[in-house]
């Protein structure tokens, strides 16, 4: 997977995607990220990115020249490259576009800056995501935020056994609580089923807390998790309802 990085401050990437597993995918070859510096593609002696907002209002606004000439430019190699725009006003970051995007070759994130960009940036960008409803002061830490949810995904970056199909979200569920020595800390013990070795009650007793943890933190993605009826009965246990109602 390659992404293509549009920024005023391509140093916000170095440290993120140099150690640990982004910097080993990197090395692997597994993810290419190249950072373009959108102030490479500004006009004259000063290199003006931004510039005042018609009709008023406070802050500035990212020119829409020197970014669609930088998309332009990464596209003329890489036509099947799909541009997003980080924004706020983006769809927002989910598991199920994490998917999709992994399996795309080629991203060309652009990211904003100031009170965001010109508007015609939209026209040349394939979609918009957003990492969450709230404002940064950039759209660097998004970008880095796909970039490792991406990364993930892809085989190899997270070593032989891959991203893990319990994530939370995988199954469209919060995962189930986990434990690790020792077995017992200030007096909390380790549930005695994840000590039993009967692997069926394990994962009877981990689908059991990851709906429970759903229920209780995020109803809102029962819905969507394509819940079995065996599932339903252990969330009836939860509600109290005896599932007929
Ligand atoms: C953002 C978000 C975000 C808005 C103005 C950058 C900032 C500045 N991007 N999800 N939340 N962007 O806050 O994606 O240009």
């Amino acid at each position: 997977m390659i992404f293509d990085i549009l920024t005023l401050f391509p140093e916000m990437f170095h440290s993120p995607l140099e150690g640990s597993i982004l910097g080993k995918a990197r090395d692997a070859g597994l993810i290419q990220v190249n950072l373009v510096n959108v102030r490479d593609y500004a006009e004259g002696r000063h290199r003006v990115t931004d510039d005042y907002p018609y009709g008023g209002g406070k802050g500035m606004i990212m020119k829409p020249e020197p970014i669609i000439r930088g998309i332009k430019a990464i596209q003329a190699g890489n036509p099947e490259a799909r541009v997003i725009l980080m924004t706020p006003q983006g769809t927002p970051l989910r598991h199920e576009v994490v998917k999709r995007l992994a399996q795309l070759a080629h991203l060309i994130l652009v990211c904003g800056r100031y009170e965001g960009v010109d508007e015609r940036v939209r026209d040349v960008a394939d979609e918009e995501i957003s990492i969450g409803d709230y404002v940064l002061t950039g759209g660097e830490l998004t970008a880095l935020v796909v970039i490792d949810a991406i990364a993930r995904l892809i085989p190899g970056v997270l070593g032989d056994e891959g991203a893990s199909e319990d994530d939370s979200f995988s199954q469209g569920l919060l995962e189930y609580p986990q434990y690790t020595r020792p077995r017992a800390f200030e007096g909390r013990k380790v549930p005695e089923v994840l000590l039993s070795g009967d692997h069926q009650a394990i994962e009877r007793w981990r689908k059991r807390e990851s709906l429970r943890r759903t229920w209780e933190r995020r109803p809102d993605l029962l819905s969507q998790a394509g819940l079995s009826d065996e599932d339903q009965k252990i969330l009836d246990e939860f509600t109290g309802s005896s599932g007929t109602d």
